[in-house]
């Protein structure tokens, strides 16, 4: 009986102030077919601080302008805000220059630059990238696209049924013929944390370079670019609490000089001849035409937010949601959860035993509770577990001990309707 799972005990309390918290996204308090919301599909997307939307409006109520091209204060205002916002990332991963964030429109484009430009100049017949076996599309396929173009190889890194990387396996694979190993640092399906810490000297070593899909790490703790040595980390401004569109590509800098453009346009050139054209340096090189100019102020005005809440409470909140929840899935019993890792972020992927993922999905959004049914753009994973998809409940740090009772109450019901 789920009832007779107690909050008290099931997680230790937490001292983070989610209702003060909870007050700073207005998108949480309304109504969904007759209830009270409860979203729980933060792995797809964040809710938006009000401090991220008023960003955005004063930004084009105040400064819209193009950047980097104007000979008027409102170019200015907006370029300097822009830049601004580019600062902020490079302090938030610790990146050592700002020259070495470059926008993108998300974590997609990130990798398919790096794929792109580095790979293509990079990658030769016979040479080996690594994934892992849970990897989202957008760090499979990419790959695979300029692998097939050179003649290199896309091998995948085991990973065991709990959804956990083989490390043995892994230093099995590291050999002179692998040039990167790109791994997220958090699954979105399973929301494993990889041991990327120990993966990547064991790349260097092998004489490979990393990169890091964060997607799903950024928003749950502070990432140290310079710590983890990585060469090359992605993000998404809309998995952080900012806005859809940004995304963020950091790169050492003796590698994204050495890469050619991605693409080509204004901004990104020095000088423009029929008799052939000069590019502008880091970042520019890699920003053809009007960037999301918005979007970099309102991931900037995210960012900022965090940078003032105790994120090392948001994350034990987190944990303890998580905790709970599993305590919960233990209680209601005809239960498979999909992604049992010792290291795991607050997600919880689950099939309802009989019942497909889809229905349960509709069923939950009837009683006003959002998650995300599906492959979660993980099919190899899905493959392997034999599975066609879970349901995700993935927790932030506004989300209650009483959006975890919302949830088990209505998979209750759920389980009566459809069993
Ligand atoms: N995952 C999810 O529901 P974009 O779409 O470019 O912002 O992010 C792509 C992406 C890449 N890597 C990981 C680990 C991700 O989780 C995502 C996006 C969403 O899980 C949408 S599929």
């Amino acid at each position: 009986m789920s009832n007779a799972v107690t909050r008290q005990a099931s997680a230790a309390p937490t001292a983070f102030a989610v209702e003060t918290v909870r007050a700073d996204f207005p998108i949480l308090h309304q109504q969904v077919n007759g209830q009270p919301l409860v979203y729980l599909d933060n792995a797809a997307t964040t809710q938006k601080p009000r401090a991220v939307i008023q960003a955005l409006v004063d930004y084009y109520e105040q400064d819209n302008s193009n950047v980097h091209r104007g000979a008027h204060a409102l170019a200015d205002r907006a370029t300097e805000k822009f830049e601004q916002a580019r600062l902020a990332v490079a302090s938030f991963i610790n990146a050592p220059s700002s020259s070495q964030v470059l926008w993108s429109r998300g974590t997609t484009e990130s990798i398919n630059l790096v794929a792109a430009s580095w790979g293509r100049t990079q990658l030769k017949a016979g040479d080996q990238v690594l994934v892992s076996a849970m990897e989202h599309h957008a760090n499979i396929v990419p790959w695979q696209m300029v692998a097939n173009a050179v003649g290199a190889e896309v091998v995948p890194i085991p990973v065991d049924d709990t959804g956990t990387i083989d490390l043995d396996a892994y230093k099995a694979l590291l050999s002179d013929k692998v040039k990167m190993v790109a791994v997220g640092h958090v699954s979105n399906a399973l929301g494993t944390i990889n041991p990327i810490e120990a993966m990547i000297p064991l790349a260097h070593a092998a004489g490979a370079k990393v990169l890091i899909d964060g997607a799903q790490a950024v928003g749950h703790w502070a990432v140290d670019v310079q710590a983890l040595d990585c060469d090359f980390y992605v993000f998404s401004g809309h998995k952080l609490f900012g806005p859809t569109g940004i995304g963020v590509l950091y790169g050492k800098a003796e590698l994204l000089e050495a890469m050619p453009p991605y693409q080509g346009g204004g901004e990104m050139i020095e000088t423009v001849s029929f008799d052939g054209t000069t590019f502008q340096g880091l970042p520019y090189k890699f920003e053809a035409g009007t960037p999301d100019i918005a979007g970099a102020i309102g991931l900037a005005a995210a960012i900022n937010y965090l940078n003032k809440l105790d994120r090392a409470g948001a994350e034990a909140h987190e944990q303890a949601l998580l905790a709970y929840a599993l305590q919960k899935a233990e209680a209601l019993g005809g239960i498979r959860l999909v992604g049992t890792a010792a290291h795991k972020t607050s997600v919880l992927s689950f099939l309802l035993d009989g019942a497909h993922p889809a229905d349960v999905g509709t069923l939950l959004d009837q009683q006003g509770i959002a998650v995300r049914v599906g492959d979660h753009c993980a099919q190899p994973i899905m493959k392997q577990f034999g599975i066609p998809g879970t349901v995700r409940a993935s927790f932030s740090f506004y989300n209650t001990f009483e959006d975890v009772d919302r949830l088990f109450a209505a998979l209750e019901k759920a389980k009566v309707f459809l069993l």
